[in-house]
């Protein structure tokens, strides 16, 4: 029985290890790769997300970038979301999301180029 309880709190430690890794997704729309990360690992609460564009291995910066990350209602829950600008700081865009709780989280990335164009990206995280 001991051996069982010790496997399952090492089973329980190696879950939150794998939920612990720090945001990494990369992808690519209208011609422009884009990369969102964070340097930590999620938490309920605040959180800060690095959104890096580029187009042809150039850094775009003059550009306008807003996320937002929400929740679908769920059963006793209301529909939730958090819809940030984000800053550039050296070369990235940086904004803070607020988790008001753990689980799947959808976000839409959107920016906006010199051109004009909205472009818009789809995703979503875990926590
Ligand atoms: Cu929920």
């Amino acid at each position: 029985m001991k051996s069982l309880f010790k496997l399952f709190a090492v089973l329980l430690i190696a879950t939150n290890l794998l939920h612990a890794e720090p945001v990494l997704q990369e992808g690519s729309k209208d011609g422009y790769d884009i990369k969102l990360s964070t340097e930590k690992s999620l938490v309920v609460g605040n959180n800060e997300f690095i959104v890096e564009l580029s187009k042809d291995g150039s850094v775009l910066t003059d550009v306008k970038v807003k996320i937002k990350f929400y929740m679908p209602e769920m059963p006793g829950m209301p529909y939730m979301e958090d819809e940030q600008k984000a800053k550039l700081v050296d070369g990235k865009f940086k904004t803070n999301i607020n988790f008001s709780m753990g689980g799947t989280w959808q976000y839409q990335l959107k920016f906006k180029t010199e051109d004009g164009k909205v472009h818009k990206v789809r995703g979503s995280v875990n926590l």
